[in-house]
């Protein structure tokens, strides 16, 4: 008989570098949210597949970056801590930069510190210059840190499976931890409040997004068809508000519009979503409304 694998592995980088895109790439599924602008995702996502006999429970996580506010310091935290108890690590790279962000020199560092090999997984080739991505190939294989390099675009697919039958292959022995259809540990509501601020993300210029946290503060099934879900919006000062509202509130109905979009969707089903905006001054600094929002939970 075939012995099953199931293993925690960790999709480590730096911010932007396509975590989220390729956990959903992995999932064939909406499971975490992707912006284009870094420190989207703030808490551990995971993504389950299973690919022949293994089970492999991806763990999308934050970025890795030098932290300012409380918010930052937890989701660099959950990053870390993830990664240490995973028994694989991607280092996912960006190779269509330029060079080398210095956020993953950090990485290579704290690999180097915990005597730890990772598969190094070059992002975005789709966009990225061949030499240039031949150079960093070498470069980042010279450190000695990685067992294998594979070469992905995320968003379009390509190397994907190559990497998830790669990682099927390396897990551990062992049990499957959750059933053979069950895709994320994320509660609907929680799901749900990240889908809007994907859309702030989306569509709120410069610095707001960082300033944003959505909560799930009511989900009624009013039938098998409908959802009524009601959600806030924090931001941390009045000035905000008005930004997010926008022009006769403008702003927040293209939210919202985009967000029941999506959700609809995903679920398959009406939701009637309404939006509130409420200032919840210094929420970054505040460690009781981290915690109740879900944002200092360990790993
Ligand atoms: N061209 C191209 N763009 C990609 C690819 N993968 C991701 N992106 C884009 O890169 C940006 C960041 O993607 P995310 O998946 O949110 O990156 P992340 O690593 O999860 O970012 P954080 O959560 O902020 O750390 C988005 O605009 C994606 O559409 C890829 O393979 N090719
Ligand atoms: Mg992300």
């Amino acid at each position: 008989m075939t012995k099953h694998r199931c293993g925690f592995v960790a999709l480590l980088g730096a911010p932007n570098a396509g975590k989220s895109t390729l956990l959903n790439a992995l999932t064939g599924s909406k499971v975490s949210i992707v912006s284009a602008k870094p420190q989207t995702t703030r808490t551990r996502v995971l993504g389950i597949c299973v690919e022949g006999a293994s089970q492999i429970i991806f763990t999308d996580l934050p970025g890795v970056f030098k932290p300012r506010r409380k918010l930052d310091h937890a989701m660099v935290e959950v990053a870390w801590g993830s990664a240490l108890d995973a028994d694989l690590v991607l280092v996912l790279v960006d190779a269509a930069l330029p060079k080398m962000a210095k956020e993953t020199q950090a990485i290579l560092d704290w690999l180097a510190e915990q005597k730890r090999k990772a598969v190094l997984v070059l992002n975005k080739t789709d966009k990225a210059d061949k030499a240039a991505l031949l150079a960093l190939t070498q470069q980042l294989n010279a450190t000695g840190h990685f067992t294998d390099v594979l070469m992905i675009s995320a968003a379009k697919g390509d190397g994907v499976g190559d990497l998830r039958a790669l990682v099927a292959a390396r897990v551990p022995e062992g049990i499957w931890l959750y059933p053979e259809d069950q895709l994320t540990d994320m509660p609907e509501r929680l799901w749900a409040a990240e889908i809007t601020r994907e859309q702030a993300f989306r569509q709120l210029a410069q610095e707001l997004p960082y300033q944003i946290a959505v909560e799930t503060e009511s989900w009624e099934e009013r039938s098998s068809k409908l959802s009524v879900v009601n959600q806030i919006i924090y931001v941390q000062r009045d000035t905000q508000k008005a930004i997010v509202l926008g022009k006769g509130g403008a702003r927040i109905k293209a939210i919202g519009t985009a967000a029941r979009l999506e959700m609809e969707k995903e679920l398959e089903r009406k939701i009637h979503l309404t939006l509130h905006v409420k200032v919840k001054e210094n929420w970054t600094e505040d460690t009781n409304f981290l915690r109740s929002q879900g944002l200092l939970e360990r790993h």
